[in-house]
């Protein structure tokens, strides 16, 4: 008889990596997932990132938090659980647990295995009567939650970050349908959301003067070049940065500065001189559109709080009970 093996929260490693990128490659234009950026150097590039002077997103989000977390927690009823969908680092999540009743369990979800773990212990250490549980998954794919926010009489989403920015509209549809049937009736959802506002803001923000954002995105580069022998040459592509105004959106590209051929994933690559690999968009939403997008979802909006400039939302939604 075959034992049956036990399958911690653990989810399976996602593997599409090298069809994502056999895939993308191959596409005209090039295009690769970002999704692929946070290997354990892109998530500290991207900590890194949050901390500069330009990229406005992560301090607006902690200042509505910090100012907002006790409104926010009326939402949420003692005994939920709370889910947050791609938290990377926890410094979000702990400012409303400061301000929540107290819950039934955290739940981390997150691609990057590592960081949530070591996130998790030391999140458990300041909260000692929080039961967290993090589970490796890529929150746009279906995932079970460990059975303590299973039976939790309700449940409330959290998706900081605005990293519903990186999904195209309708994925950003699919991603909100999909939230509402892992949280159930009766559920609340916490989304950050970046708002339009001037094109210089948005510009410097994703054209740092440090270039830690460029090193973010050639990143990838080296993580095809490290997991699927590539052959990339990080001096011969540059990071492009720009606002797309008619599709609301900050793309970004790796452009090839010359000529050349590259091997990758058991396959080779030409790239003419100049021509790009987009490897991210980033949309910006007014509060109306998002509103629109979530209603569209089956979530009624419940609650939105911005920034004194107001670069950037919170937007709550409820679920029908
Ligand atoms: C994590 C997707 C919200 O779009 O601002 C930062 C990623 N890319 N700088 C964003 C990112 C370049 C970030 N999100």
């Amino acid at each position: 008889m075959v034992a049956l093996a036990w399958f911690p929260l653990r989810q399976p490693e996602p593997s599409g990596f090298e069809a994502d990128v056999l895939e993308g490659l191959n596409e005209t234009p090039k295009r690769l997932p970002p999704k692929y950026f946070y290997d354990a150097a892109g998530s500290q590039l991207f900590e890194r990132i949050t901390a500069l002077p330009e990229y406005y997103p992560t301090r607006c989000e902690m200042s509505i938090l910090r100012e907002h977390g006790c409104d926010i927690a009326k939402l949420v009823p003692q005994g939920a659980a709370l889910i947050e969908f791609g938290s990377g680092s926890n410094k979000k999540a702990r400012i409303l647990l400061s301000a929540f009743p107290p819950l039934a369990a955290y739940v981390p979800v997150d691609i990057c295995g590592e960081m949530i773990e070591q996130e998790a212990r030391e999140l458990c250490a300041d909260f000692p009567a929080l039961k967290v549980l993090p589970v490796t998954a890529d929150v746009t794919q279906n995932f079970a939650l460990p059975l303590p926010a299973q039976a939790a009489p309700v449940r409330a989403g959290f998706f900081p970050g605005s990293t519903i920015g990186n999904f195209e509209p309708h994925e950003a549809t699919a991603f909100l349908r999909n939230a509402a049937r892992i949280l159930g009736a009766g559920a609340t959802l916490i989304v950050g959301v970046d708002l339009i506002k001037p094109v210089e803001v948005l510009h410097a923000a994703y054209n740092d003067a440090a270039g830690v954002t460029a090193e973010f995105n050639l990143n990838l580069l080296k993580r095809i070049n490290r997991e699927l022998g590539g052959t990339f040459k990080l001096d011969s592509f540059e990071h492009h940065s720009f606002y797309n105004r008619e599709r609301h959106r900050i793309e970004m590209h790796l452009a090839s500065l010359k000529r050349q051929k590259v091997r990758a994933a058991g396959a080779i690559f030409d790239f003419r001189a100049g021509e790009t690999i987009h490897t991210e968009n980033s949309y910006k939403y007014s509060v109306e559109s998002f509103g629109a997008l979530a209603r569209g979802a089956g979530w009624q909006p419940a609650a939105t709080w911005t920034d004194a400039r107001r670069y950037f939302s919170l937007q709550a939604f409820k679920l029908a009970g």
